[in-house]
């Protein structure tokens, strides 16, 4: 398989672009290599410019949860791009979201929608911080939640794949701010909680993570820091960003019964368009701006192309479709570990309905940020290249998800463990 317009092509973009590209988890450093520069996606499929045709796991990194080209959402955005592309005035299709958000996500009363999960979690942290008057925020290693500055401390997805969970240009005022304990530790939340409980705003948490890899949290984490917030008056965040309505037809938060104080959503309520949410309890919401003291804008927020695709998409999402995308999430994890079994490579694949991740390890489980530095990286990126070369496309770094959606099917699956049963024989090495 060849890539010379994809190579040609990022040489023309370091040019012009810082790195060649315009999100650093795309630039393949994770993996070494050269990224693939793509050009078309239908279904399960993508086709990279040199006309190369690949199985998508990355699915726009979560948005595609219905697979490429999705019907009834191409169709909205087309009907909505010629009756108009923007008013920067409230328009019917942001109540007929907003409404969607709040019948469904039991956590929210009220949602402003934004354009970014980096806006919608910075939003939340300051809407956190108005709420209480308090300043500090909890965290935890390994999870991401955009890039303002006070969420890239110990943070995953590209800034670990680049080895930068702490990026430059952060200020340590700012990041003396942010306190990052290790997931599915609940003593550790419980000591950062007595030494500094009534000076937390919030604890942020990917309720499943995804951005150390699929990181499941313990049956005891989440109710546990239901309570232990609320014991101190912090605000709980739920980021689902890359969970909501990915994990379930109500995300992670409903899948495990717990009620955050404030949710924020993003890629699958976009469809792949740039629409983003923070929702939560009214009585919270009601501090941002225009009523409430706490400020949050955007020229761009409630596109009507973009609700036009969120409102198309979320009415597509039942609880079938979650029963099918469960059992065909769990059909191809069960498979790609007895195939890296059946290869003698010891690996640890993680799953929850819609993702799952593959860690080369021969530990028993791997349950945080400490767990997935000890996997081994460069069998992972062996992996990915053996996969790309045979027509699957994984995420470009060993630190992300792979994302499952309906349209991956038995033809799919199938596909994708031949693939892994020669990748696998290739890593065994
Ligand atoms: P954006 O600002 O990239 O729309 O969303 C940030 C964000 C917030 N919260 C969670 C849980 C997220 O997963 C993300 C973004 N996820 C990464 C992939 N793991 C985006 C991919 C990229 O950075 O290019």
């Amino acid at each position: 398989m060849h890539r010379d317009k994809s190579e040609g092509l990022l040489r023309r973009a370091a040019a012009v672009m810082p790195g060649g590209v315009n999100s650093p988890v795309r630039a393949f450093k994770g993996v070494g290599g050269s990224p693939v520069f793509f050009e078309s996606a239908q279904g399960a499929h993508m086709v990279d410019v040199d006309g190369n045709r690949y199985i998508d796991y990355v699915g726009a990194w979560g948005p595609m949860v219905q697979g490429h080209g999705f019907a009834p959402l191409v169709q909205a955005v087309q009907r909505q791009a010629a009756a108009g592309l923007g008013f920067g005035a409230p328009t019917e299709a942001e109540v007929d979201m907003a409404e969607r958000l709040v019948a469904r996500v039991p956590a929210i009363e009220k949602a402003r929608l934004v354009n970014s999960g980096t806006e919608a979690t910075m939003t939340a942290l300051r809407l956190a911080r108005g709420f209480t008057g308090r300043d500090l925020i909890v965290k935890f290693d390994g999870c991401y939640h955009g890039h303002s500055d006070a969420l890239l401390v110990k943070a995953g997805s590209g800034a670990l794949t680049l080895g930068m969970p702490d990026s430059a240009g952060v200020p340590a005022a700012v990041a003396r701010n942010t306190l990052s304990v290790p997931y599915n530790d609940m003593d550790a939340v419980d000591a950062v909680l007595r030494r500094h409980g009534d000076a937390i705003a919030a604890v942020i948490v990917e309720p499943v993570a995804g951005n150390m890899g699929c990181v499941p949290p313990d049956a005891h984490f989440l109710p546990g820091l239901r309570e232990a917030t609320e014991r101190v008056g912090a605000l709980l965040i739920f980021d689902e960003v890359m969970t909501g309505f990915r994990v379930g037809p109500a995300g992670a938060g409903a899948l495990h019964g717990v009620v955050a104080d404030l949710v924020t959503l993003g890629k699958v309520i976009g469809g792949g368009l740039p629409v983003a949410a923070l929702g939560g309890r009214a009585e919270v919401m009601d501090h941002l701006a225009p009523d409430g003291p706490v400020y949050q804008a955007g020229t761009l927020s409630g596109n009507p192309l973009a609700t036009a695709a969120g409102i198309s998409m979320l009415d597509a999402l039942n609880e079938a479709f979650y029963t099918r995308l469960a059992a065909n999430t769990q059909t191809l994890a069960d498979g790609l570990a007895a195939c890296a079994q059946s290869h003698q490579v010891p690996v640890c694949v993680n799953r929850v309905c819609g993702m799952f991740s593959i860690f080369f390890t021969s530990a028993p489980a791997v349950r945080g940020f400490a767990d997935v530095m000890a996997c081994d990286r460069e069998r992972y990126g062996r992996f990915f290249h053996a996969m790309l070369d045979a027509g699957v496309y994984f995420a470009p770094s060993a630190f992300e998800a792979a994302f499952v959606s309906g349209a991956h099917g038995e033809e799919e699956i199938a596909s994708t463990l031949a693939a892994a049963d020669l990748a696998f024989a290739r890593v065994h090495a």
